[in-house]
């Protein structure tokens, strides 16, 4: 392969595990699991490159008169694709922690990073690809091999990391750990970025309904009947999930009270802190308000008294200490933005309840 269509190769696999990497944060049903997978085979394509890049950056490292300005930049480059593969890897085998975050999240910063000095250099100085770099029987004759070692090394990683008993083995398809499925309050609690309520108390706590329906409501806890279960999976993308028997009420019945106008046709879950995610109305119908997990009353730190339950969605979906709902119409393109703010609100800072 020429250099220049080394480097294009990298700029490309590098953009597409951005994108995919996005996604993963959106896939939480096993009908998108294919995002995973291909991550992950994108993964083995990139060290499959590297390894080519690195022999040419490798001599000019160590011959002083090929040596130049880029060299050093070179050699950075290919550091920082060697870490980002290797965090990723470790954290397909082992649920590890480093500085008090998981290996996971730091997967994700050193992506984000990559991504960033790829495009930053494809912009400043990236010579644009000939048709040699391309077009060649040897650049096809690579291209397909790359491509077939990735394929093949996505399909040995599981069955291998089970040969070999690593925890990666029994990762669910997110990449997600097991944690304390079914002990009720036990399982780990996290926060999307710095939500820290106080405790809500639950006397004063209404869930208000409101917007696009024909009768707003303001329900007391006692109002709202915790009669209906489901088994769900929390599955956070930091990394760990939990599956759990919850109970509460389903959100349909109480929709069906509230009586959604013919124009709304999504759901705004809402939280004390300001967090907030929306979901189209016939999705939101299924979703669960629970009040229990494993029989006990839901804790304070897992949302308490009245948190979101989505079967499907990953964990930051799962709002918690819920106090309105709103019927609208359209998406919620704010929603996204909320959960970061959410943490530098009053309430969100636990300075008011
Ligand atoms: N209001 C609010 N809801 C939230 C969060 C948050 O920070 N604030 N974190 C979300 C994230 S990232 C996850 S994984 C789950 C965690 O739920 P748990 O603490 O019960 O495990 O809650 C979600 N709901
Ligand atoms: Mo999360």
């Amino acid at each position: 392969m020429t250099p220049r269509g080394t480097d294009w190769s990298l700029a490309v696999i590098v953009g597409l595990l951005f994108a995919t990497g996005v996604l993963t944060f959106f896939a939480g049903s096993s009908g998108s699991a294919w995002v995973f997978a291909f991550h992950d085979a994108l993964g083995f394509a990139l060290a499959g490159v590297l390894v080519w890049k690195l022999r040419r950056v490798w001599r000019r490292l160590f011959n002083p008169r090929l040596r130049d300005r880029r060299t050093l930049a070179g050699a950075l480059a290919v550091g920082l694709v060697a870490v980002t593969l290797l965090s990723g890897a470790v954290t397909a085998s082992w649920s590890v922690v480093v500085g008090g975050y998981r290996l996971l999240d730091w997967h994700y910063v050193l992506g984000f990073g990559l991504t960033a000095a790829v495009f930053v250099h494809l912009a400043l100085r990236a010579k644009p690809p000939r048709r040699r770099d391309l077009g060649g029987r040897r650049e096809l004759l690579s291209g397909v091999g790359v491509a077939l070692g990735a394929v093949a090394a996505w399909r040995v990683q599981r069955p291998l990391q089970m040969l070999l008993g690593v925890p990666g083995a029994r990762r669910r398809f997110t990449g997600s750990y097991e944690e304390a499925s079914f002990l009720g309050n036990d399982f780990p609690s996290t926060s999307w970025v710095a939500d820290r309520p106080r405790p809500l108390g639950q006397g004063g706590w209404r869930l208000r309904v409101s917007g696009l329906t024909a009768t707003p409501l303001q329900l007391a806890l006692s109002e709202l009947d915790h009669r209906d279960q489901l088994v769900a999976t929390l599955d956070c993308t930091g990394g760990f999930y939990s599956t759990q028997r919850w109970s509460g009420m389903r959100m349909d019945r109480l929709l069906a009270r509230a009586g959604p106008l013919a124009s709304a046709d999504h759901v705004r879950v809402i939280s004390h802190t300001g967090y907030r995610w929306s979901f189209g109305l016939e999705e939101a119908k299924r979703l669960m308000l629970a009040t229990h997990v494993g029989g006990e009353p839901i804790s304070h730190e897992h949302g308490a008294p009245l948190r979101l339950v989505a079967p499907g969605r990953r964990g930051f979906q799962w709002v918690k200490w819920i106090v309105a709902l709103e019927l609208h119409q359209g998406p919620d393109y704010g929603a996204p933005a909320s959960t970061v703010l959410s943490s530098l609100s009053a309430a969100g800072r636990g300075e008011r309840s």
